[in-house]
């Protein structure tokens, strides 16, 4: 059965069956103080308006029977997955790897490199550790994806300019609808925030679809009533 999201370009239509709920890199390096994203300069607070609209969409989802998805961003410890370009990029004083407040700068295992608890994965829930901005790229996530039988994502994480939009795009090149829940992501600034949304809805959705997360938790909870009754 169909179910319809009030969304911008238009309406998104999904099937529960084949649809997941992706949850992007919502980790301690991007979300907290003393993390990668700081590192690399930002002010992380505007992080946190994402945290509670991701938590209820993910448990809408759980209701609802949604496969879901989390990723996280990080390197294998010996840091042998790690291009020479993203280490020296931007001149960073605490650089990936090196020693941080939450234990080496995104690096897998590490306490930085964690999910919030917040948004944290049950069994079931597969977590996609990618080496990337996308989560497609060097990762089985189209796989596990595909042997599912999905074909349309609802996306909440961070960040909406980076993460989130080179992961909506590799998905939409594989074949993916991508539904972005606007206020369940973030960025950093204010400006990318506002313009990266346009960029997925605009032409007619050229990568996807926009709406909110009080547009798609009741039809979430719709689909749960409908599983339970
Ligand atoms: C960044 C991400 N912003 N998860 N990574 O470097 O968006």
């Amino acid at each position: 059965m169909r179910y319809e999201i009030a969304a911008e370009p238009y309406p998104f239509s999904f099937d529960p069956e084949t649809t997941a709920l992706l949850m992007i890199d919502l980790q301690r390096d991007f979300m907290e103080p003393g993390g990668f994203g700081e590192f690399l300069g930002n002010d992380v607070s505007p992080m946190r308006q994402a945290v509670e609209p991701a938590r209820r969409v993910l448990e809408a989802a759980r209701k609802a029977g949604i496969f879901v998805v989390h990723t996280r961003e990080g390197h294998r410890p010996d840091l042998a997955d790690l291009p020479e370009s993203k280490l020296l990029r931007g001149g960073l004083d605490v650089k990936i790897g090196d020693q941080g407040p939450m234990g080496r700068v995104l690096v897998r295992g590490e306490k930085g490199h964690d999910i919030i608890p917040e948004v944290y994965p049950i069994e079931g829930e597969p977590v996609v550790d990618k080496p990337g901005k996308g989560a497609f790229w060097a990762t089985d996530l189209h796989g596990i994806l595909s042997n599912r039988g999905i074909r349309s994502l609802i996306v909440c994480g961070v960040t909406l300019e980076v993460c989130v939009h080179t992961t909506v795009r590799e998905g939409n090149d594989r074949g993916y609808d991508a539904l972005v829940v606007d206020d369940a992501t973030a960025s950093y600034f204010p400006e990318f925030y506002r313009v990266g949304l346009e960029m997925i809805k605009a032409q007619g959705g050229i990568f996807g679809w926009v709406s909110s997360s009080d547009k798609v938790v009741p039809v979430l909870e719709e689909v749960a009533g409908a599983r339970v009754g």
